[in-house]
């Protein structure tokens, strides 16, 4: 059996970082964790190929060589799937088997095109792969238990990509999360109750990696990494251990929610272990938001000295914000501004809300006649699924100024320039290696030279190497995101 996996090209996204990639010389941000979770899951004796369309165009020889063609889609990937995949695949005859979000929420739009495997398929994957032996598929999969247990998850299929094509490796704890924000398909796909993987299953993956050759930054994409904190503690004093003995060249990224700020000893745990960032969805400052949307870790405490406390404890935060809320204000672009500004978060993916199939959100909307359009998938684009309560062009015209605003470079700098002052970094350092200085050298030449901003840059810089000597190396990963980020806002 001849297996092609495919992950779709993605457009230029926020968190796509690909303006940022010229920099590290990198052809994508992160590898397609779903689909080499999946290929670990299919039989040995299969001969798999991996195309991922971030890193290589996807060639009829490749489609050709295949039996069956296995797709993982977010909804942001559409396009690729519409206009490239499915007419190349139908083109040459080879039927396509999909997963991911994109599939598990709207699988209905591909039908006859693609057999899809809805959610997490650890219990399903027998089914599809008997079938496909068969070749007899089915329209659709979808196990008896939605959110099966983790901790049969195996070791990521590493050997399928080149590591050197990407920024970032990822690798995932758990799945889930207990909180019930209105507008997440979060806890639609997988679930309000973390499950974790074993502290062993997960130092076997980070072995995996490491013997892979990987150095640099490793994502931990889970959904709420503290999500079940009693199992979190214990596998991040596992992480310690092994730290200490194999001493990798490696730190982490998460995403968390806001309580991460009450808990001392985790924080302690997470930058002893090597975790240096953290992405946090902060959504608004507008308690009467945060309420409708039920983001109820949001509204107890000050939510800037939450995220100060974190900059403190040695992690920086990044931050997901969102506009269009009912309750908003129309004051709310001088709000996000305002507090984006003011806590120092560099990295704040705004968007503006965006009702995804199969949400609360969605199914209230539904209710009240709102939704007028499918969303696009991409949280960060400026347009609305839904009828807002404040008007439409002013939402829309005002999150392309916050945008433009925020990613102005000395706006910019300056709110970069007030984490540093904040941060304290306590975890393990990490040696330079060529490839930071090829950056170093690199952010120089196109920020410092040729590109509008300049004299900012140079400002900043003078003030890093100043004020925070010791932290040029985050001062400067910073401002390459923020270059990329400035190019994101500037297509809205
Ligand atoms: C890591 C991650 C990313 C990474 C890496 C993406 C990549 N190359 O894979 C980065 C940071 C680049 C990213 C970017 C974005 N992301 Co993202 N991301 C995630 C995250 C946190 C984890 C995904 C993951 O790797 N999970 C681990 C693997 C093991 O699980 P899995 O992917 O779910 O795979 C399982 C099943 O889905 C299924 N499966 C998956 N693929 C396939 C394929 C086949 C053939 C089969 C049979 C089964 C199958 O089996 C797997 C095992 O059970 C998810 C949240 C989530 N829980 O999914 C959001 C999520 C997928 N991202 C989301 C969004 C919106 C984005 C952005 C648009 C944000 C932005 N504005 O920039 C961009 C778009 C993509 C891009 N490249 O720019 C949304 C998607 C919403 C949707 N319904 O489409 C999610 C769900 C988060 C959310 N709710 O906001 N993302
Ligand atoms: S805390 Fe984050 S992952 Fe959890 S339900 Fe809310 S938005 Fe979704």
């Amino acid at each position: 059996m001849n297996v092609l996996l495919v992950s779709p090209a993605t457009p230029t996204t926020f968190w796509s970082l690909k303006h940022a990639m010229r920099f590290v010389a990198r052809r994508a941000a992160f590898p397609p964790l779903g689909l080499l979770t999946v290929a670990a899951m299919l039989p040995r004796s299969w001969n798999l190929r991996l195309v991922d369309m971030d890193v290589t165009r996807l060639a009829d020889a490749d489609v050709e060589w295949a039996d069956y063609v296995l797709v993982g889609a977010m909804i942001v990937h559409k396009a690729s799937v519409e206009a490239e995949v499915i007419p190349q695949c139908r083109r040459l005859g080879r039927p396509i088997v999909g997963g991911g979000p994109l599939f598990t929420t709207g699988h209905e739009e591909f039908a006859g095109d693609v057999h899809a495997v809805l959610g997490e398929c650890e219990d399903s994957i027998g089914a599809v792969i008997r079938d496909m032996e068969a070749g007899q598929l089915a329209d659709t999969y979808q196990a008896p238990s939605a959110f099966p247990d983790v901790t049969r998850t195996p070791v990521p299929r590493w050997d399928l990509i080149n590591l050197r094509h990407y920024a970032t490796a990822s690798i995932q704890f758990s799945r889930g999360c207990p909180f019930d924000c209105e507008f997440c398909d979060i806890v639609v796909m997988n679930g309000r109750k973390p499950r974790t993987k074993t502290p062993g299953q997960v130092l076997a993956e980070l072995d995996a990696l490491v013997d892979a050759g990987w150095k640099g930054t490793v994502f931990f994409v889970d959904d709420n990494f503290i999500g079940n904190k009693r199992c979190v503690k214990e596998f991040l004093r596992a992480l310690v251990a092994w730290r200490a003995r194999r001493r990798p060249q490696i730190d982490f990224l998460t995403e968390a929610s806001v309580n991460l700020a009450d808990d001392a000893e985790l924080l302690d745990l997470m930058t002893r272990a090597g975790f240096n960032s953290v992405f946090l969805g902060i959504e608004t400052p507008v308690a009467a938001s945060l309420e409708e949307c039920q983001k109820v870790q949001n509204v107890h405490g000050d939510l800037a000295e939450k995220v100060r406390t974190i900059q403190r404890a040695g992690l920086e935060v990044k931050g997901g914000f969102i506009i269009g809320f009912d309750h908003d204000p129309r004051e709310i672009f001088e709000l996000q501004f305002d507090f984006i500004q003011r806590t120092g978060i560099a990295s704040a993916m705004v968007g503006l809300l965006s009702a995804l199939p199969k949400t609360r959100l969605y199914h209230r909307l539904l209710g009240e006649g709102r939704l007028d359009a499918s969303t696009t998938g991409n949280n960060t684009e400026a347009v609305l699924n839904f009828i807002p309560k404040l008007d439409r062009e002013f939402l829309i015209d005002g999150y392309r100024r916050l945008m433009a605003a925020l990613y102005e470079p000395s706006a910019y700098y300056r709110r970069v320039l007030v984490f540093l002052g904040e941060y304290r970094p306590r975890g393990p350092r990490l040696k330079l290696t060529w490839q930071d200085v090829r950056a170093l050298m690199k952010s120089l030449w196109i920020m410092g030279v040729w590109h509008r901003g300049r004299r900012a840059f140079w400002r900043y810089l003078a003030t890093v190497l100043v004020r925070h000597p010791r932290k040029l190396p985050p001062a400067i990963k910073l401002a390459i995101h923020g270059f990329h980020y400035r190019m994101v806002a500037k297509q809205l």
